[in-house]
């Protein structure tokens, strides 16, 4: 494991940035090491918040797993700037606390920093016997009906991190969106009026700045 955003190989296309969200123990760590390396990783609870980068096709992405349990969340906002897609994760075989991670997607969708920015969710788990299927995450998240979720672009995926399942459509999806956005951008002619780039350099930069920040608050 370990922070290994030094091996990207360098490009000059800057990474999109996705931010990895969700509850405790949905499986955010192992999906990021699935991603990659391919396989399944013996992972703990995520305290510190690492950045891993991967090609999907062509693309260059930056992972950012922050981890879910509480004392990571008062760090969430401090990664928010300049992503290009939310992936939050849900245990699809935890039923019991349902109701909490709905609640957790809200407040994730309403920040106004990620007014602009694309949601997918993840409906991780799926290899479990007895995991709520997507028509049910569907109907109990009901985010047709949910206001933070107006006018968002978000779309939910069945995933597994054990078989691989569903992260190559999620993918796409994503990088779909982002050409998207990029087009309506260039449209708008705001297409130059993003300042900052997101070169590997930038990105070693912004977590140092996350990890010195955590250190000062945690002191
Ligand atoms: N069956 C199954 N188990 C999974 C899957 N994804 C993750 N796990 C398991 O779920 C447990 C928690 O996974 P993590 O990746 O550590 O979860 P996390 O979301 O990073 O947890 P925090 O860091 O505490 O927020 C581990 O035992 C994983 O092996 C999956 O798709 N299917
Ligand atoms: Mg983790």
């Amino acid at each position: 494991m370990g922070n290994k955003m030094d091996k990207c190989r360098p490009k000059h296309d800057e990474p999109l940035k996705l931010l990895i969200q969700g509850s405790s123990s949905a499986g955010k760590t192992t999906i990021m090491y699935r991603l990659k390396t391919g396989e399944v990783v013996e992972t703990f609870h995520t305290t510190d918040s690492t950045c891993e980068c991967i090609y999907h096709g062509s693309k260059q992405i930056a992972l950012w797993d922050v981890g879910g349990r509480d004392s990571s969340r008062i760090f969430y906002r401090f990664h928010y700037f300049n992503t290009d897609a939310l992936v939050f994760v849900i245990d699809s075989s935890e039923r019991l606390l349902f109701s909490e991670v709905k609640e957790d997607l809200e407040l994730t969708m309403s920040e106004k920093e990620l007014k602009k920015c694309p949601f997918v969710i993840l409906a991780n788990k799926q290899d479990v016997p007895g995991a709520m299927t997507m028509d049910e995450i569907a109907e109990k998240l009901d985010l047709q009906n949910m206001k933070a979720a107006k006018g968002k672009k978000w779309a939910i995926f069945p995933t597994s991190a054990l078989t691989g399942e569903g992260f190559s459509e999620a993918l796409d999806w994503i990088t779909d969106r982002k050409w998207e956005n990029d087009h309506e951008e260039s449209k708008q002619g705001n297409g130059k009026s993003k300042q900052f780039s997101k070169t590997d350099a930038d990105i070693a930069f912004f977590k140092k700045a996350v990890l010195r920040m955590r250190s000062i608050l945690l002191d």
